[in-house]
């Protein structure tokens, strides 16, 4: 059953409330539902859903208790990614705090992150943009359950993927992806991380250098194999079609991405002309058996194998890729706790298709391997589990999550509504939504927080750019059904998120100083070295100064400070800042950076720690004094 009705929310009088308020009335919808021929029952509703009153919306009583009292730590970390900001932020759960942002693709001054050599190289070295759109945030798994080591992270907007050192939380390596445009999908190749898969979403030439620009038929989207330790582009494989997301089965064979678009079009009608668009299904074993005896062609510096659905090397019994017919459109897909099955979300179709993991190997006719397909509702993008043999999908223009029993969908008949167990309402038009755990063959089964899109009338109003809405729900209590239990702003754009317990890291408190990378300069290395226009630095930091009290040197010099903060006390950061030179390095406890800049104009110029480090944190500070050339 479903019970959309009990929740009190047909959707006219959501239209009705929608035409009240002028409010509303101005907030330009996001229409990329508003495709195609099929869909036209759904025209019109996309984003225009659930606008009841926030009163009407407010939730019953919180049954279930989600405060963390002062100086108590949440239970989980979740990690969720920040869209077109190109970061990751660190929640407590269930606190719902944010407790860090982690910069990635973005350059960003409060933690110096792209200013100093090193990170402004990394930056500099994948691409040198200066933003990033980040996605999906995975966690590197060993054995299927989180290891603590690493997380990734897509960038969208420019073919990156990222990885995350869960030591020090924070990025330390990016790889720009040869031939991928719109890397979207990420994920880990399970149960240990084997690869990092980035999902290739626009179609482009291969390679796209100019040649067949005007020719959609020859353009391609491929995967990236991505080795978690190198961060190397192992190899590629090219589709047909667009890809979208991704999710690697548990048990190292196979890897899933869906994708709309199996009509190669380059217009919103063209894409969604099919009623069925495809999941692939990639036999990563068989593929690294071709790249071994060499079928594969090098582009971009990396083995690109042909996946289409007409090449040679997907023909026989053993295909690279099978491709799936699945409802329009799909955009989620994720891989059930006990790995037996992958759950595509319908996007343009109101079903999930359920394919049966192990029969995929099996089964002449991919298609077989699609054992289940519920109708869940409108808009389904993208489902989590709790480990009870529950999934929970978004559903995008209904405003709600559903909670539906997945063996329940594989007997049932397609497109029965019967193994929808509960449905709620969320505010508003979900993308991502996320449980504990849900990645790993263990879900915690407690906390789930849907990622909304609209935050639309839930919080004091800001100005015309709305905050989005996370809302966490508890779906530990299967009698007492899924509770709302608190709304968070958060700043655009979170997607997709992972919640790990926190038995499962092990930050950091202070750099470490035997880190052979690290380099740091002791209380006796502080020293100047001049040669031929280039100035090289070497000092410390410590309450309250600096290394050096001046540091002279000749205009038109090159500059290198290298500092490290000798604070043995965890949470005593200091900084080294640099009037009208953009100089901003931040310094944890033990941490060295290294910063090279041109010392152009003549003049003094105070180097300052940005960091509120002691009582005589405003007298730290010493001059740089910049001579004019003779
Ligand atoms: S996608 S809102 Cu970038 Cu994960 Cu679905
Ligand atoms: Cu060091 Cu302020």
């Amino acid at each position: 059953m479903t019970d959309t009705d009990s929740n009190g929310r047909p959707g006219d009088v959501s239209n009705a409330a929608d035409d009240r308020d002028p409010l509303f009335a101005r907030i330009p919808r996001r229409d990329f539902m508003k495709a195609g021929a099929a869909t036209g029952a759904l025209t019109g509703l996309a984003g225009c859903t659930s606008l009841l009153s926030s009163e009407e919306n407010a939730t019953a009583a919180a049954d279930v208790d989600a405060s963390v009292p002062p100086g108590e730590h949440d239970e989980y970390y979740g990690f969720l990614s920040g869209g077109h900001s190109g970061e990751i932020r660190v929640y407590g759960i269930p606190s719902m705090r944010q407790l860090m942002r982690i910069p990635v693709f973005n350059r960003e001054s409060a933690r110096g992150y792209g200013f100093d050599d090193e990170t402004r190289g990394m930056l500099e070295d994948a691409g040198g943009y200066t933003w990033g759109d980040t996605h999906h945030p995975r966690v590197s798994q060993t054995d299927n359950d989180y290891d603590g080591r690493w997380a990734f992270v897509n960038d969208k907007a420019n073919g990156r993927m990222a990885r995350i050192d869960l030591k020090y939380f924070e990025t330390d390596a990016i790889v720009d992806v040869p031939n991928q445009q719109g890397t979207h999908g990420a994920c880990c190749m399970l149960p240990d991380t084997k690869y990092v898969f980035g999902v290739g979403e626009f179609r482009v030439p291969m390679p796209n250098d100019g040649r067949d620009l005007d020719d959609p038929d020859s353009y391609t989207s491929n995967i990236a194999a991505i080795d978690p330790e190198t961060m190397n582009v192992e190899w590629e494989v090219l589709v047909d079609g667009n890809m979208d997301n991704g999710d690697g089965g548990k048990n190292g064979r196979w890897f899933f991405a869906t994708g709309y678009n199996s009509e190669s079009a380059v217009t919103e009608s063209g894409m969604s002309e099919s009623d069925t668009d495809w999941v692939k299904a990639f036999d990563v074993p068989a593929i690294e058996e071709a790249v071994e005896a060499g079928e594969y062609e090098e582009i971009g510096g990396v083995p690109v194998v042909d996946g289409t659905r007409d090449s040679s090397l997907n023909e026989g019994d053993r295909p690279l890729v099978r491709y799936l017919d699945v409802s329009k459109s799909p955009h989620g897909v994720s891989v059930t706790p006990d790995g037996k099955y992958a759950i595509a979300s319908g996007k343009l179709d109101p079903t999930c298709s359920v394919i049966d993991i192990e029969a995929l190997g099996e089964v002449d006719d991919p298609n077989e391997a699609v054992v289940g397909r519920p109708s869940l509702g409108m808009g389904p993008l993208h489902t989590a589990y709790d480990g009870r043999g529950h999934a929970y999908t978004t559903l995008f223009i209904d405003s709600q999550v559903v909670k539906w029993d997945i063996e329940a969908a594989v007997e049932a008949d397609a497109e029965s509504e019967d193994p929808v167990v509960e449905k709620i309402d969320v505010h508003y038009n979900p993308g991502h939504l996320i449980a504990a755990e849900s990645y790993t063959a263990e879900p915690a089964g407690d906390w789930l927080i849907s990622l909304n899109k609209l935050s639309k009338d839930r919080f004091l109003p800001v100005g015309p750019v709305h905050p989005e809405n996370d809302q966490l729900i508890y779906i530990g209590d299967d009698d007492a059904g899924m509770e709302l239990v608190k709304d968070t702003p958060a700043y655009a754009e979170p997607h997709d998120a992972s919640i790990v317990h926190k038995s499962k890291l092990e930050p950091a408190s202070t750099y470490d100083p035997a880190d052979p990378e690290l380099d740091p300069v002791g209380v006796d290395d502080v020293d100047i070295q001049r040669e031929d226009g280039r100035v090289d630095v070497k000092m410390t930091s410590q309450r309250n100064q600096f290394g050096f009290e001046d540091i002279t040197v000749q205009e038109g010099d090159e500059v290198t400070i290298t500092v490290t903060n000798i604070e043995t006390t965890a949470d005593l950061l200091h900084s080294m800042a640099i009037p009208e030179h953009d100089v901003n390095i931040k310094l944890a406890p033990q941490e060295t950076r290294k910063v090279t800049f041109a010392a152009d104009e003549p003049g003094v110029y105070w180097m300052y720690c940005a960091f509120f480090c002691s009582a005589l944190h405003l007298e730290m500070r010493s001059r740089l004094l910049v001579e004019p050339a003779e």
